[in-house]
């Protein structure tokens, strides 16, 4: 079985016990080595995750150890970053034996093409263009911090900060955001609206794909467009625990955990 999942937001302060989640998700993930051949994290595992200069995220050593020991039973984990762990610089996959991959990747799984992402950026560019004002600058503003939190001059000087000042700005800044998702969960907004079924569409124009596996949204969706690709958000593994599992004639569906 291959299984793919995404946005455990491992740490986050805003739950009132985010211990209790993380043992909950290694459970999960152990739960998965009984008949696992590899795993897929599309992104968004660490509410924040970053590896400074004199500071490992060592917080995080349950999760390490949970990965390792299922790469180190033969399963082959792939790790995506999402927009919350962008920040490893070696040390994880070092640590956890991880494959890890910074960009959205096309890979063929049981003879299906499956493109793989988080999906944070992955907006069609005539669609900013039909945006109202409002829409387009929010957008701009998370493009520029996308870029911010990419460059690698300032990912070098942020590591350099003590990291108790870095982890407070870095777990202070994902705090909000998970908070503010939790009061107003943003639906799903129709095959029509929706960046990443837009975005696949687009695709679909010049090369056909079986399986678009995304992240980052935290809804669960399973569409087939008319070229018979099936678009697949996975919800998340932090408030309604779904996932996606792969049997070996390459069927996909999304299941719950507990
Ligand atoms: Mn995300």
């Amino acid at each position: 079985m291959i299984y793919f999942l995404s946005d455990t937001h491992i740490g986050s302060r805003a739950l009132s016990d985010y211990h209790a989640h993380e043992q909950k998700v290694c459970r999960y993930l152990l739960s998965l080595a009984q008949d696992a051949t590899e795993i897929y994290l599309l992104g968004d595992i660490f509410d924040f995750y970053y590896e400074f200069l004199w500071h490992k995220p060592e917080e995080y050593r349950l999760t390490l150890n949970t990965l390792r020991q299922l790469t180190d039973s033969g399963i082959r984990v792939h790790y995506f970053t999402g927009n919350h762990d962008i920040w490893t610089f070696g040390w994880l996959e070092r640590e956890t034996g991880v494959i890890l991959h910074r960009h959205p990747e096309l890979m063929v799984i049981h003879n299906r093409r499956c493109l793989l992402a988080h999906g944070d950026g992955l907006i069609p560019s005539y669609l900013m263009k039909v945006y109202p004002k409002k829409v387009q600058k929010r957008i701009r503003q998370f493009i520029f911090l996308r870029r911010v939190f990419h460059n690698p001059v300032l990912q070098r000087l942020f590591a350099l900060l003590p990291p108790a000042w870095g982890n407070k700005i870095g777990y202070g800044w994902a705090k909000k955001s998970r908070e503010k998702e939790l009061r107003h969960p943003f639906g799903y907004k129709g095959e029509d609206k929706e960046e990443l079924v837009l975005y696949a569409k687009e695709k679909e124009l010049t090369e056909h794909i079986d399986y678009y596996i995304f992240g980052h949204r935290h809804i669960e969706l399973d569409l087939e467009l008319s070229t018979k690709a099936r678009v697949i958000i996975l919800g998340d593994m932090f408030r309604q625990f779904t996932y996606a599992r792969m049997d070996d004639t390459g069927n996909l569906s999304l299941m719950n955990f507990e």
